[in-house]
């Protein structure tokens, strides 16, 4: 049985994003209108270039559906590029001069070629909507397990995030109904065209915004995403390479223009004492029945992994995304072909796509998450895993086991 992966294809300016999701097992729902949802939410947000009122971005499903289900066999999507024009030398013309930031230099020179768009059109952001396209698909599988992912924008400029939903620690009863909270957040945060849950810092993080319009400049900002209901145990501690907190990081740490990530608490974990830092544990018997089998923490900083595990807490991941690289006031470069002192090249481009950087890293995480939940309820379709599952939580509930 293959695990879940997925791979993209297809380039900014060519016909078509292709995503090839491999691994999902027999009988997962399809949700087609989620999908396009979620792609219709990366092309928003506040600062975004020309290129998303071209661009209406929809999949359509080539293989690996039967009647609104996965039947085991690889998922194709396509998702059409209304810009095509890549053999279009009018229009694509060959691009000299690399932008600091971008693939453009490291890339020509690693290909041998001193023209940076053959790397450009790969490196750019634009592939980030096969990622969307993949995790969204794997929600509906992680929505049968009762696990839900949210993202939102957490700081822009001089403005971080107030987000009391989520700021004050869960309860033990908040633990048994997230649902309501994810709703609530999930409300306020598409209220707001930042895609910030807190408006009056979604406010401050509008106008640092367009300030750099104004100075035609750039922004980049810090994205976070909550993910509830992951049982304990997802990932493992016997391997480096088989921690969860380590592959959330690197799918994180893959999306174009990403710079940090952290889990929980993270860089701050290391300036406290290990008292002010761990999350002590405590058991409530009324709560044995439910996924967290009656364990839980009055706090999370642990970002609910430990040893590379889910513990049961809502797994938390902040990601920090540097300013677009592609400048209205280009920065000093140098033409590869006369290797003579220029201005960095200038391609359409966006101020800020922040909004979006927090569609694609949730849409990266839930993929790691659903990943994770294959490997430990393995099975060929939906109904060995949910039995599998259920099968795992009753022996947990009965420990200690008599072998
Ligand atoms: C993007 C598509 C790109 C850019 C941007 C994001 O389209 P185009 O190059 O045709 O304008 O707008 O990509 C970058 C910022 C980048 O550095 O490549 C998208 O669909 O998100």
């Amino acid at each position: 049985m293959p695990l879940l992966s997925y791979q993209t294809a297809g380039e900014s300016h060519g016909p078509a994003l292709i995503i090839i999701v491999d691994g999902l097992p027999a009988g997962v729902a399809i949700d087609k209108p989620t999908i396009d949802h979620e792609l219709q939410r990366r092309q928003g947000g506040y600062g975004r270039g020309g290129r998303q009122k071209i661009e209406t971005d929809a999949v359509t499903f080539l293989t690996g559906v039967r009647l609104g289900r996965s039947f085991a066999a690889p998922i194709t999507m396509q998702i059409p590029n209304k810009d095509s024009r890549l053999d279009d030398l009018a229009k694509t013309p060959p691009l000299h001069q690399p932008r600091p930031g971008h693939a453009d230099l490291a890339g020509s020179i690693k290909w041998l070629t001193t023209d940076c768009r053959e790397t450009l059109e790969r490196a750019s952001a634009r592939e980030t909507a096969s990622r969307v396209a993949a995790g969204a698909l794997v929600r509906s599988l992680l929505s049968e397990f009762g696990i839900d992912v949210v993202g939102f924008v957490r700081a822009v400029g001089p403005a971080t995030a107030v987000v009391p939903l989520v700021d004050t620690p869960l309860t033990a009863g908040d633990m048994l109904d997230t649902a309501s909270r994810v709703k609530q957040l999930r409300e306020l945060r598409d209220a707001d065209d930042l895609y910030c849950p807190d408006h009056a810092a979604g406010a401050t993080m509008r106008e640092f915004v367009r300030q750099q319009k104004e100075n035609k400049d750039t922004a980049g900002g810090i994205v976070e995403c909550h993910v509830f209901g992951c049982p304990v145990g997802l990932g493992s501690s016997m391997n480096g390479s088989n921690r969860l907190d380590g592959k959330l990081a690197a799918a994180v740490m893959c999306i174009q223009a990403f710079k940090g990530v952290e889990i929980g608490l993270g860089f701050e974990t290391a300036r406290r004492p290990g008292s002010k830092v761990h999350d002590e544990i405590f058991f409530d018997p009324t709560l044995r029945d439910s996924p967290i089998l009656g364990f839980h923490s009055g706090s999370n900083n642990a970002g609910g992994l430990e040893g590379g595990m889910t513990n049961g807490m809502p797994v938390v991941v902040k990601g920090a995304m540097k300013p677009i690289s592609t400048l209205g006031k280009p920065l000093r470069s140098v033409d590869l072909n006369t290797k003579q002192e220029t201005q960095a090249g200038w391609e359409r481009s966006d101020i800020s796509a922040i909004s979006a950087a927090s569609v694609v890293m949730e849409s990266v995480i839930a993929f790691e998450i659903a990943r994770a939940l294959i490997d430990k309820f393995a099975g060929d379709s939906l109904i060995e895993m949910k039995q599998n599952y259920a099968s795992y939580l009753a022996s947990a509930r009965r420990m200690p086991l008599v072998t």
